[in-house]
């Protein structure tokens, strides 16, 4: 962790009953993945959920009613940020491994996608953030690769047990422009750079350095209630929105 903490936005992945067999304990109940995200402008653009498959994760009584699924790590610095049902001190319900999750339908906060599917990432950090991820292929080139890993590798979906369905048709959402890279910023960058998979970090950082300021600098919205807006204008209202009408959090560490 870095001397300066970092603050998040956690998205309200919600999961949408009927729960499978190793949820059933939490029937009756408001489940959530909470994804930690950066860049709470993007969220019309999500088309998937990551989780780490070897991952733990845990089911946290935050109130009365939420339960957020993410690492008890994460569970332990919320509880402590005023968000567990005992203050201090995180409550869990269930415990849960990323293989557990995936496959679970969600609706997730301005999602053009009405239902997304949690699915596998082998790159996912577990000390950083919640260990849940949102995917947004068109403008990160990590979910862009992870999600072309599994759409061109029938093996690597057998092997996790995913669904085509779930994966299938893989559809980018363009969200926002960037002058210099379009409306897909990150398939064009991994493409330009050659990024083989998901597995490949150098190039990934890479991409990721020239889009992530780039976006913000020079982005502009192409979708949504701030549609021809600056993404530094929008970022900032959306981000309140979500944490107004509820379906987010912040999250610092
Ligand atoms: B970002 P930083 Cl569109 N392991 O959200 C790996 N990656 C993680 C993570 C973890 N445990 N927790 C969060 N992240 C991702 C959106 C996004 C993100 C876009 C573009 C770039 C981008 C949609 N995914 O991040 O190391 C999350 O993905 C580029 C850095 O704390 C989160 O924001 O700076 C970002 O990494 C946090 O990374």
């Amino acid at each position: 962790e870095g001397v300066q903490p970092q603050e998040y936005v956690l998205i309200k992945m919600e999961v949408v009953p009927p729960f499978p067999p190793n949820l059933k304990a939490l029937e009756g109940r408001k489940v959530y993945l909470a994804a930690a995200t950066l860049r709470p402008e993007t969220m019309y653009g999500q088309t998937n959920c990551w989780v780490l498959p070897d991952g733990k994760y845990g089911a946290f009584e935050i109130n009365d009613t939420d339960v957020f699924v993410l690492t008890s790590r994460a569970a332990l610095n919320l509880a402590y940020q005023g968000l567990s049902k005992v203050p201090e001190k995180p409550t869990c319900l269930a415990e849960l491994s990323g293989n557990d999750l995936i496959g679970l339908p969600l609706k997730s906060p301005l999602s053009f996608n009405d239902v997304i599917y949690a699915l596998p990432m082998l790159t996912i950090l577990t000390d950083k953030g919640t260990g849940i991820v949102t995917s947004v292929p068109s403008d990160s080139p990590d979910d862009f690769m992870a999600l072309q890993d599994l759409v061109s590798k029938p093996a690597l979906r057998q092997k996790f047990g995913v669904k085509d369905e779930w994966v299938l048709p893989f559809n980018i959402i363009p969200i926002i422009n960037i002058p210099e890279f379009g409306d897909k910023s990150a398939e064009k960058v991994c493409l330009d750079l050659k990024i083989k998979s998901q597995n490949d970090k150098e190039k990934l950082a890479e991409a990721k350095r020239m889009t992530y300021l780039k976006g913000f600098t020079d982005g502009t919205m192409i979708v949504g209630e701030f549609n021809g807006r600056k993404v530094q204008e929008a970022k900032p209202l959306i981000k309140k929105q979500l944490l107004e009408e509820g379906t987010a959090v912040l999250y610092s560490e």
